[in-house]
């Protein structure tokens, strides 16, 4: 029971000390703030959330009132004449949409009566009405804060402090100020500038004297009143009187506030506490102003720029992953990756991730955002938009193929003469960079023999074994890549077909890479799966021998060019063809396998056509040993035929070729490279 009753103990304290510290008796009053006031709101006077008593909002032509509801006794009962002194301020504010323009004011009023129904706005205040006004049976009395000259009640100013009774022409008025303690000089205020305003109302009853300040907050009260007059206030007042104010608007949008009122009968007022009145609002008398010639355009010019930038953005992204798409294409949407994939997979094809450069284009490594897995991205610059349309078709149909030893292409994509090839990612690289890098340890025997191996089984799948015969055009070391377990797989199958689409028949380019060329195929320009054998024989033997089809130099041959599978025929000549293997296989190989391996070499790079072995006939004798090559096959025999074909060659221009381009064996040599032979 006891902590219950301290505990409302504890709320009543707190009640009155946050809201309205009121005295014990209705004759004295603070409101520091109106948060929980009891009073009597009428026309649009509100209080709002923040405790602000606005008598008025900025609308025109309106009035407000806020009256204590009950009335407070001013006779004093002992001569029941006299009326008792009383002391009042209040804070309050007068915010105008515009600072030049407002209206009309604020009374502080005691009046018999808080209904001012039929009172007038405007001028009146709120208080009178025109037919009342100056009546002595009206019994009011107010103190007004005027902003507006009305010559009908002979205002001194359109800014002005003045004492009412009965009437709205002032029985005093002086223009607002106050005057400056020490130096009592008169210092003008203006009412409407939205500043934070404090009056006193001071009345000894028995001095019969009236005194009125004011000053801005925060600043101590004037000694020296702005108005003091002389009034006996019994001859007005009721013996009880409703203390409050009115407000009224005419046709200027303004805020007629009071932030603080503290009253008392016999005694000064409370002193407001500064620091707990609600602010005015905003807006705003300097602020306005402010706001649109300051605020206002930056925050256009803001916005606009914003929406520049978000535009900019949007078309540079736009550009960014823009891409070549046309209805045709749509068929083979499964196939298609979007640019913008492609382009977050690569990290914007940085050349961090560039896997390396080749005659067609550069490949990067990237990784799918949505799969996650990772990829080769081959990128194929392309200038003709004819023959295109056949080229993805083939793509497309390429990317059904299937097989253990061919890189799988996954898809494509196709812009601005750019065209993205995407393909499982060969952790191990290509087959050239191992063989003819400088990588320690390099390729032994038996990984060179199963990646020969795995080469032609692709190869045979690819003529013989798929839906359709498909020439890979461009066998060679750069062009077998190897998987995580070192398998080759033949890659790039079918880029050639790129540039020969789109040139006439009768010119058709010859494409492929010097040393691999067959030389019908340089004579006729026309590839086949023979083409592919021969291409495949020279890779055979390349990588038995660890050189390049035409090495020039190294061998202390007087510096001359060394045709790879001359050489290896010479070998064989002698009897030792075993000796043209790789120096750096030292002893861990089979002698059978590299004499099989350079004899199918040979074989498969017969100049005549008809004498190569097709591929099942090679993947049958790589599988069944040197044991099922054919008999007659003597070196004698390929001697021959080597001189006939050459002879073949040179009698074709193939000579005047060489002879026209100079440089032609440094584009063999560095045999990543691919030639395309007008
Ligand atoms: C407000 O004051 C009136 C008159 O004194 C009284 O009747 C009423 O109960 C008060 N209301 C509140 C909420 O205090
Ligand atoms: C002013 O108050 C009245 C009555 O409460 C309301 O109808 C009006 O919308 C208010 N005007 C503004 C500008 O707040
Ligand atoms: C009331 O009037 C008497 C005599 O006129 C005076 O002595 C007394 O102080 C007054 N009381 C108050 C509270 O003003
Ligand atoms: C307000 O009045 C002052 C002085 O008369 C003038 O300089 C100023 O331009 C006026 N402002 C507006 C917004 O009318
Ligand atoms: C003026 O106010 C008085 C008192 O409130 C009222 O009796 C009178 O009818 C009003 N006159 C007009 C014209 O509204
Ligand atoms: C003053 O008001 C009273 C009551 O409303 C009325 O009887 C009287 O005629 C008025 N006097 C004048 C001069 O209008
Ligand atoms: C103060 O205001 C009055 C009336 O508007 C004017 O006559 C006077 O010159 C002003 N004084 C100063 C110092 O501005
Ligand atoms: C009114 O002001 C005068 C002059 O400053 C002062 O002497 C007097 O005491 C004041 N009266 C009241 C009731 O404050
Ligand atoms: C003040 O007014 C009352 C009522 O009209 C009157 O009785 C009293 O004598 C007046 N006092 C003085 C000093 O004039
Ligand atoms: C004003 O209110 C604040 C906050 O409640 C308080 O800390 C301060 O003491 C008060 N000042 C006076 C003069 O009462
Ligand atoms: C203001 O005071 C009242 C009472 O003292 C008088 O009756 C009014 O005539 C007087 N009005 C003016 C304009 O001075």
């Amino acid at each position: 029971m006891f902590l219950m009753d301290l505990f409302f103990l504890l709320l009543f304290f707190h009640l009155n000390l946050a809201a309205f510290a009121a005295g014990a008796s209705d004759h004295q009053f603070t409101f520091n703030g109106f948060v929980g006031a009891n009073l009597t709101l009428t026309g649009v006077a509100s209080v709002t959330p923040g405790g602000l008593l606005v008598l008025t909002n900025a609308t025109k032509d309106i009035m407000g009132h806020a009256f204590r509801p009950s009335k407070l006794d001013f006779r004093n009962h002992s001569n029941g004449i006299s009326v008792l002194s009383f002391s009042t301020t209040f804070a309050f504010g007068i915010v105008s949409e515009d600072p030049n323009l407002s209206g009309h004011g604020i009374a502080f009023v005691v009046s018999p009566t808080e209904d001012f129904s039929l009172a007038t706005g405007g001028q009146y205040l709120g208080i009178l009405n025109l037919s009342n006004n100056g009546n002595s049976s009206n019994r009011v009395f107010a103190i007004e804060l005027d902003t507006i000259l009305n010559p009908e009640f002979s205002d001194i100013n359109d800014n002005h402090v003045g004492i009412d009774i009965n009437s709205l022409t002032s029985n005093s008025s002086s223009p607002a100020g106050y005057y400056a303690d020490g130096s009592g000089l008169h210092t003008n205020l203006t009412l409407i500038s939205g500043q934070s305003l404090q009056v006193w109302v001071d009345y000894d009853g028995e001095e019969m004297q009236l005194n009125v300040t004011l000053a801005p907050i925060p600043m101590a009260k004037p000694q020296k009143p702005l108005l003091t007059e002389h009034i006996n206030l019994s001859a007005i007042f009721s013996d009880s009187m409703f203390v409050g104010f009115s407000s009224s608007t005419g046709p200027f949008l303004t805020h007629h506030c009071i932030r603080g009122w503290s009253f008392s009968t016999n005694g000064a007022a409370p002193a407001l506490n500064y620091s707990l009145l609600p602010p005015l609002p905003r807006f705003p008398s300097t602020g306005r102003s402010r706001v649109l010639e300051i605020v206002l355009p930056l925050a256009s010019a803001g916005v606009v720029l914003i929406f520049l930038c978000i535009v900019v953005l949007a078309v540079r992204r736009r550009m960014k992953y823009a891409e070549d798409l046309e209805d045709w294409e749509l068929e083979y949407s499964p196939r298609r990756f979007s640019y913008k994939d492609l382009y977050d997979a690569t990290n914007g094809f940085r050349d961090r991730e560039l896997l390396g450069v080749g005659g067609f284009g550069r490949v990067y490594k990237g990784l799918l955002p949505s799969s996650k897995s990772e990829v080769a991205v081959k990128k194929v610059s392309y200038e003709s938009k004819q023959g295109i349309r056949e080229f993805i078709a083939e793509i497309v149909s390429l990317g059904r193929l299937r097989h253990r030893n061919i890189v799988q292409l996954l898809g494509y994509c196709r812009r601005r003469g750019e065209l993205m090839l995407v393909y499982d990612y060969m952790p191990n690289g290509s087959l050239d960079k191992l063989l003819h890098g400088q990588a320690k340890p390099g390729l032994d025997w038996a990984t060179r023999f199963r990646i020969i191996r795995g080469v032609a089984a692709g190869l045979l799948y690819l003529h013989e074994d798929w839906e359709q015969v498909v020439v890979h055009r461009d066998i060679k070391a750069s062009n077998v890549l190897l998987d995580d377990e070192m398998n080759g797989r033949l890659g790039d199958f079918g880029l050639a077909r790129l540039y020969d689409h789109g040139t006439d028949l009768q010119t058709t380019s010859i494409v492929g890479t010097m040393g691999y060329l067959a030389p019908e195929l340089a004579r006729t320009g026309r590839a086949s799966a023979r083409t592919d054998v021969f291409a495949f024989g020279i890779f055979a033997l390349e990588v038995s021998c660890g050189r390049r089809p035409v090495d020039s130099g190294g061998t202390g041959d007087d510096d001359q060019e060394l045709v790879l599978a001359d050489w290896v025929l010479e070998h064989w000549r002698k009897g030792s063809i075993a000796a043209a293997r790789d120096p750096r296989l030292e002893e861990e190989f089979a002698e059978e396998e590299v004499e099989l391996v350079l004899k199918l070499g040979l074989l498969c790079a017969h100049p005549l056509p008809a004498r190569r072995p097709s591929m099942r006939q090679a993947v049958r004798y790589l599988e069944g040993g040197a044991a099922a090559l054919p008999e007659l096959l003597l070196p004698a025999d390929m001697d021959e035929s080597f001189s006939a074909g050459l002879a073949l060659l040179h009698s074709d221009g193939f000579d005047d070729y060489v002879v026209s381009y100079p440089t032609i064996s440094s584009l063999a040599t560095a045999s990543t490279d691919s030639v395309s032979v007008p």
